[in-house]
């Protein structure tokens, strides 16, 4: 299929057939594989944060910062799980990047991982909305094993999903890292992926807790199980040590769409607004002009999530409106009815999924 005419389908949310999700994979595989673990690019660029599924606000940003590719995007990982739509939005972002690979550039996150997306919902949308036969969820997992783990932005800002790890003290050193593989449970790429900076809060320090003060710069052990916190001590070494200036990372829910830590030296940006659709927060996606030039596009929830959200109110507080929409022929345990009040758990979304018609074109 011609590439313009996939991203013309995808544009509209559609899905595409297997087969061709398999070639566009194999493609984006052979180009992704002659790419550095550390890619450099140059300003303007428009950075983007967390997308997880959210497909149709993921068309809001096309709309509020450009089309590609009249806008240069970079994206910070994390395209699926969590929403409805993470195989509409990773398809369209493979479609981009293969059709305007200089002008799009997509970074592993966390969840571009089997293993996450197992429990997170890629997996299970796969399943339905391609049948429980499909090998697209291998397709999709197996190029995420090709994608960049980092970006330099203009030789100065340093651009990756979560943020430092213990094992990295140059960019040299990311660069040796073996990429084509799942993400390991630790270790550099890990790291890389799962730490979060941590700000100190100055309200609650007193001198005799210098020695809390000290030790809370460094690394330490993160509370999501993998990767680590790191302070600002470790961030201004590794910006002296590799002559940058900034951080820009994604990888935390920020209630006004974007964060700024250690007085600018590293900023989140999120860019999935009401998160999982209950969340209430904003989002932002962030234009980076020139190396000093930026500004941060914070935008609300697509109105077809509100529709979306209309949806699922009606539907969890009546299960037997539930059972009707969902009378599609599966018989399910009466234990499992619970389930579906969570709009995240995977039983939820499957049925969800299960109940959208899927639509194939060649
Ligand atoms: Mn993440």
């Amino acid at each position: 299929m011609e590439l313009d005419k996939c991203l013309e389908l995808l544009y509209r949310g559609q899905l595409l057939p297997e087969v061709t999700v398999r070639a566009l994979c194999f493609k984006l595989k052979e180009m992704l594989v002659r790419e550095s673990n550390v890619v450099h690019i140059s300003t303007p660029v428009t950075v983007v944060g967390d997308i997880h599924g959210q497909f149709h606000d993921l068309m809001e940003i096309f709309h509020i910062g450009g089309p590609a590719p009249d806008t240069n995007y970079l994206f910070l990982g994390d395209y699926v799980d969590r929403g409805l739509y993470s195989v509409e939005t990773i398809i369209l972002l493979v479609a981009l990047k293969l059709r305007y690979p200089r002008r799009i550039h997509l970074l592993r996150g966390n969840h571009e991982s089997r293993q996450i997306t197992q429990s997170y919902g890629f997996y299970t949308e796969c399943l339905n909305k391609y049948g429980d036969g499909s090998k697209v969820w291998h397709h999709l997992t197996d190029l995420f094993d090709y994608l960049v783990l980092c970006c330099i932005i203009d030789d100065e800002l340093f651009c990756v999903h979560g943020g430092l790890s213990p094992n990295v003290q140059t960019i040299d050193q990311i660069k040796i890292i073996d990429r084509f593989r799942e993400i390991p449970h630790d270790g550099a790429m890990a790291d890389l992926v799962w730490s979060d900076p941590e700000e100190l809060n100055t309200d609650s320090i007193g001198h005799r807790e210098e020695f809390y003060r000290e030790s809370s710069q460094q690394f330490q052990v993160s509370p999501r199980g993998a990767g680590y916190t790191f302070g600002r001590c470790v961030v201004e070494k590794f910006l002296h040590t590799n002559d940058m200036s900034r951080i820009y990372r994604a990888h935390q829910l920020c209630n006004e769409g974007y964060q700024v830590y250690f007085d600018g030296l590293v900023t989140t940006v999120w860019s999935a607004p009401n998160y999982c659709y209950r969340c209430g927060n904003k989002a932002s996606i962030l234009e980076l002009y020139s190396t000093n030039e930026f500004y941060f596009n914070v935008f609300e929830e697509a109105p077809e999530n509100k529709l979306l959200n209309d949806n699922v109110n009606l539907l969890v507080t009546n299960s037997k409106a539930i059972a009707d929409y969902f009378d599609d022929n599966v018989s399910e345990p009466p234990q499992q009815e619970n389930a579906e009040t969570d709009i995240f758990s995977d039983a939820y979304q499957a049925r969800s999924a299960s109940s959208r018609r899927v639509e194939y074109f060649l």
